[in-house]
């Protein structure tokens, strides 16, 4: 297991991060994290893996620059699946991002040699998908960067605030596994931090439904079943009219509260119109995981964070 790392140079602020699961058919994926050595700037990682609905990421720790230190945990097992690497170098423009700015950020993918990968796999109606959160996982968002070409991706955005973020890419290159890649953007500005406390009640309100979330067991390495269910906002009658998001009743993201593991799931049975949406996945380690479920209705998307503890 391996590491990670963040490397500043004049210009950009290039980060890179990556690692690998090399998951099993079954309920549980195990991973396998690689660091690469860096030299310069420009780094790198490799990702690979077989698993589908869990994805355990990593990140990096960041040091002072040229102190290499990271860590990883976590890899039971495992069939060795083949591994393929990949680097994946994240930049930002400008080098220094700002609260309130536009901030640019750029993923390039290459294979082992450095080329260009140059096709991906569609999953849920995109090539790649971008998770954003904060560092006390108050803020997320989920976004689809546009591809470019040549293995380039390429989105703007613009953060409420300052302070540590982590971002979470995953995609599948033609011919390699799903992969999650990782980095770190520390940004200027101001900003608090919420302490992360598993709620009382899983029960959230927005305009579009009333959800409430069960779960089966919340024990660590466990199969646990998610399940969402959605009441009209006003009436409380159960919702029927949930429409697909991204080829999907709905998506689920999972953060640990160090940021080190990342899990997109993927429901059980896609088309679901509700009130029910179930999902299945494991949670790698005890402690504190926030959880958003995405889900569209009346053609407008809503998202609901939920925090667990995990025993
Ligand atoms: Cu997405």
């Amino acid at each position: 297991m391996t590491i990670k790392k963040m490397i500043r140079d004049r210009q950009s602020y290039v980060a890179v991060l990556a690692f690998i699961l090399a998951g099993t058919l079954g309920a549980f994926s195990a991973d396998r994290v690689q660091g690469a050595a860096y030299s310069s700037h420009n780094q790198t990682i490799i990702a690979s893996d077989q698993g589908h609905e869990h994805h355990h990421g990593t990140i990096e720790k960041s040091k002072q620059p040229g102190s290499d230190q990271a860590e990883h945990h976590h890899g039971h097992h495992s069939d060795e699946a083949e591994d393929r690497q990949l680097y994946a170098e994240w930049s930002f423009q400008p080098g220094e991002a700002v609260a309130g700015q536009a901030i640019g950020i750029d993923l390039q993918i290459a294979d082992a040699e450095g080329e260009p990968l140059q096709k991906f796999e569609d999953n849920h109606e995109r090539k790649l998908h971008l998770i954003i959160v904060s560092e006390d996982l108050g803020y997320f968002d989920h976004v689809h960067p546009e591809y470019a070409g040549n293995g380039l991706f390429r989105q703007y955005i613009v953060l409420p605030a300052g302070g540590k973020y982590k971002l979470f890419a995953d995609f599948q290159p033609a011919g390699y596994a799903h992969t999650t890649v990782s980095t770190t953007l520390h940004v200027s500005g101001e900003y608090t931090l919420e302490r992360l406390i598993a709620d009382q009640e899983r029960i959230k309100s927005t305009d579009k439904a009333v959800v409430e979330l069960a779960i089966t067991e919340l024990a660590a390495g466990q199969e646990t079943e998610l399940v969402f269910d959605f009441r009209h906002p006003k009436t409380g009658v159960p919702l029927t009219d949930l429409q697909p998001y991204l080829g999907a009743i709905g998506h689920v993201v999972i953060i640990s509260e160090d940021l080190e593991q990342y899990l997109h799931v993927h429901p059980v049975n896609e088309r679901g119109s509700g009130p029910e949406a179930r999902f299945v996945t494991s949670f790698p380690d005890e402690g504190l995981y926030r959880i958003w479920g995405q889900f569209q209705r009346e053609g407008e998307t809503f998202i609901v964070p939920f925090t667990v503890k995990v025993q």
